[in-house]
């Protein structure tokens, strides 16, 4: 069978068929790394995809790095569990966000498994930044160009943050490190070259040098444009589908519309550079 490349969307992911990741020859890793570049994201439904072909399969990519919050596999710690078991409220990733963006050197993406899932519900919505960015104005793209913004892991993971006195709480690692980083509001893709807008609704704290009281109103009206429909797509996951998102060039949101049911998804996240300034 040959590979065949279907859009989800005008402006985000591509559903890749035809291709058996298990057993990937080193044409269709060229074609798989050419459509993650052009789409920010890609699906592959269907596969039947052992840990150790996870394994391999993320080794093709760079480095594994091990998340400091998410519950991990006991005999493979380079796979980390997004479990939500049918009697807990609060998922994992259910805002908008690029996976750590509050590292110095921000992971190049993720790989993600769905082992179990609801019936219906649970879909992963993403969303383009590079299209997204490409869009804006001239003047407010100049702008932009000049500025640098803090992330930090702190809002969401720390004392206070989103996840704290929630039912996840008691999941997560109890001892993962927080981290802080700052990077371009507009990075220099590593792979592509393309201009991206590089700061996200979950981790993006402030511009460097202005408060966070300043800084909020850009950067709603950035998520506002960011999150239009042109720019995003939105995934229905079935057993076996594996997605890799582009951590640099795209935002995920995991919606949280399936209470009652329970959905395990195994992922594993590639190591990163340091993100240079458009
Ligand atoms: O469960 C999902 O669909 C995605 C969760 C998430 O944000 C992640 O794995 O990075
Ligand atoms: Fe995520």
């Amino acid at each position: 069978m040959s590979a065949s490349l279907h859009p989800v969307s005008p402006g985000c992911g591509v559903e890749i068929r035809g291709v058996e990741l298990a057993r990937l020859s080193n044409s269709d890793m060229g074609l798989i790394r050419d459509a993650f570049h052009e789409h920010g994201v890609i699906f592959l439904r269907d596969q039947n995809f052992s840990r150790e072909d996870h394994l391999a399969f993320a080794r093709r990519w760079g480095e594994i790095v091990i998340n400091e919050h998410f519950p991990e596999l006991a005999d493979t710690p380079e796979i980390a569990v997004v479990i939500k078991e049918a009697d807990q409220k609060t998922n994992i990733g259910g805002g908008w966000h690029a996976d750590h963006s509050y590292d110095p050197a921000p992971a190049l993406g993720s790989i993600l498994v769905a082992r179990y899932v609801p019936e219906c519900g649970g879909d992963t919505m993403f969303a383009h930044m590079a299209r997204a960015f490409d869009t804006l104005s001239d003047g407010l793209k100049a702008n932009l160009r000049s500025l640098r913004a803090l992330h930090s892991s702190r809002q969401i993971y720390g004392p206070g943050g989103a996840y704290d006195g929630t039912d996840l709480k008691q999941v997560l690692k109890a001892d993962g490190a927080l981290s802080d980083a700052v990077h371009p509001v507009v990075i220099r893709h590593p792979e592509t070259g393309r201009e991206v807008l590089y700061v996200n609704p979950a981790h993006t704290i402030r511009f460097e040098g202005w408060t966070r009281e300043e800084s909020l109103p850009l950067l709603n009206h950035l998520y506002a444009h960011a999150t239009k429909p042109e720019f995003t797509c939105r995934h229905r996951w079935t057993p076996g589908c594996v997605a890799m998102w582009d951590n640099r060039s795209t935002w995920h949101h995991a919606l949280n519309d399936y209470h009652g049911q329970r959905r395990e998804m195994h992922r594993i996240t590639i190591a990163g550079t340091m993100l240079d300034a458009a």
